[in-house]
């Protein structure tokens, strides 16, 4: 009996296992779900033959249709051309259609055996249409050379649009500076998996990383180094200027952040005006230097700088780099840190945070900090970036202000995998590929529910980040996870309705994607992961 019960429950685990493993519909394994996605019988063909119709004049699809071009070249060697005009059979179409129900984002993808046709209300609707294109097509379409493959896609209709607003990334380029080439190389990968939001965490105590011309040491000076006392970098406004339009490209939103009264080190050491006296600063442990100014640097310390919020000069800097960086920032946020102003006495800090966020204003920009600026008098439209103190977020929303989710025990890309990671910190959580996907937004805090949040971001601070393979280890597959939060809104109000064992066959199918983008992320014990 108990044999016969052990072959039952021996063949139960294969079955299991094999279903784990099984190829599936690329319609099956979209990351993020779409929110309604029906099977049909048959198959697309993309064929060299192919061409993108865009039945639309607008410039604005014409290139997002080049967009798609450029991404299905290298590995299919076809050179589609794109055309305005009625479609033939083999072609695929974009279209603009007032359908509002789509919203700004959102899409409709039909393909059939003749053609694949993608309708939405906007071209950001068209652009995260395309995301989906690609994804029903075979993981190698993403390889870099040229592949032998039938460039299928299965016959579905599919209908879809964002459930939060506010789908964002953040990287920290002071900590560990990263060139533009690898700042953009993460803004595509964020598009693949339909992010909008890029936070440009710009400066902090080991470095100042945006060029201001009207205090040019900032860079000169606050610029030289980073963690560990390599040399450090900076981005000229230039090539500033040149993400900025990168990103926009893919209709992702630059965010840059500014974090001040704390997290100032490398402002401090480049304008000693900055500073209150030499008593104001308090080197971090283990780097004790008496200087009247700090020097730059390189530990990885937090909490012990402060501008001097009560002098004029200090408030002169913060109107001028607010004025440079609003300048060069189409989006409407500038975010003004504000956390971990340990050194910054509490009734230093109102009224300094307070009257930022009134110079942001008065430059057209509103503001975003961490949740730690809630509790001072919020602007309107401020938001409040919630990462570690959830008592702040509802003191946010008390004041009528919304709130972005970043809990580092969930969405902080540095917190190490588990305690075999090399790489990251671990003072929030270890955070595995499950943990990191398998949260609600809306019950991870009692008293902050869906109306309050405005979105989600995930956030790589890179004290312990040097290379980009250190960052595509550390970012995947976990932002995926978080974009699938992000965009689909299965899980809100059915409770279930998105769940771990279910997304992680999902997953599974996106590591020879990741592979053929040459992103060389975490192979996770827990996910099944499929060869191609
Ligand atoms: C906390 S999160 C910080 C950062 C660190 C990070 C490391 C936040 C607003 N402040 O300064 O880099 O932890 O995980």
């Amino acid at each position: 009996m108990t044999t016969v019960k052990n072959i039952f429950v021996f063949a139960f685990i294969l079955f299991l296992a094999s279903c784990g493993k099984e190829k599936k519909s690329t319609l099956t394994t979209l990351i993020p779900v779409p929110q309604t996605a029906t099977a049909e019988t048959g198959y697309f063909t993309l064929r060299e033959s192919a061409k993108i119709k865009t039945e639309s004049s607008a410039e604005e699809v014409k290139s997002i249709a080049g967009y798609l071009v450029s991404k299905l070249k290298p590995s299919t060697g076809f050179a589609l051309p794109v055309e305005e005009g009625p479609a033939a059979a083999g072609d695929i179409v974009l279209t603009l259609d007032n359908k509002k129900e789509l919203g700004e984002e959102g899409y409709e993808l039909k393909a059939d055996p003749t053609q694949v046709k993608i309708t939405a209300a906007n071209p950001a609707g068209l652009f995260r249409g395309i995301q989906t294109l690609r994804q029903l097509l075979p993981a190698s379409v993403e390889a870099s050379s040229l592949q032998k493959n039938d460039w299928v896609i299965p016959a579905c209709t599919i209908t879809d649009r964002p459930n939060y607003e506010w789908r964002g990334f953040m990287l920290d380029v002071s900590r560990h500076f990263f060139s533009v080439n690898e700042v953009k190389r993460l803004i595509d990968q964020m598009a693949y998996y339909k992010l909008n939001v890029f936070h440009w965490h710009l400066s902090d105590d080991q470095g100042w990383r945006i060029e201001i011309k009207s205090w040019p040491k900032l860079t000169e000076v606050g610029g030289q180094t980073q963690v560990g006392g390599k040399k450090g970098g900076f981005y000229t406004q230039e090539q500033y200027k040149e993400v900025v339009k990168y990103a926009a490209e893919r209709y992702i939103t630059v965010v840059p952040e500014i974090d001040m009264p704390g997290h100032t080190n490398a402002a401090l050491a480049s304008y000693p005006e900055l500073n209150c006296s030499e008593q104001s600063f308090n080197i971090a442990p283990g780097n004790e230097v008496k200087r009247k100014v700090p020097g730059l640097y390189t530990g990885i310390a937090v909490g012990f700088s402060t501008l001097c919020t009560s002098k004029e000069t200090t408030y002169k800097f913060v109107d001028d780099v607010v004025r440079e960086l609003a300048e060069l920032t189409p989006g409407p946020y500038l975010h003004i840190g504000g956390d971990e102003s340990h050194a910054t006495k509490k009734e230093d800090y109102i009224p300094f945070v307070t009257r930022v966020q009134k110079i942001v204003a008065a430059h057209g920009k509103k503001t975003v900090g961490w949740d730690e600026v809630a509790i001072t008098e919020l602007q309107p439209n401020t938001l409040a970036q919630v990462w570690a103190n959830a008592e702040n977020g509802k003191k946010a929303i008390a004041q009528n202000a919304k709130v972005i989710l970043s809990p580092a025990k969930k969405m902080y890309l540095d917190m190490s995998y588990d305690s075999t990671t090399k790489l990251g910190l671990h003072w929030a959580a270890y955070v595995e590929v499950d943990s990191a996907y398998a949260w609600d937004p809306t019950t991870w805090v009692k008293g902050i529910s869906r109306e309050n949040i405005h979105g989600l971001e995930s956030a790589l601070w890179s004290e312990t980040i040097e290379t980009q393979d250190d960052i595509d280890y550390m970012v995947f597959p976990r932002l995926l996870g978080h974009a699938e939060i992000g965009w689909s809104a299965a899980a809100d109000g059915q409770p279930g309705s998105r769940n771990w064992p279910e997304y992680k066959t999902r997953l599974a199918h996106h590591g020879p994607r990741l592979k053929n983008m040459g992103i060389r992320f975490y192979q996770s014990k827990q996910v099944p992961w499929v060869e191609e």
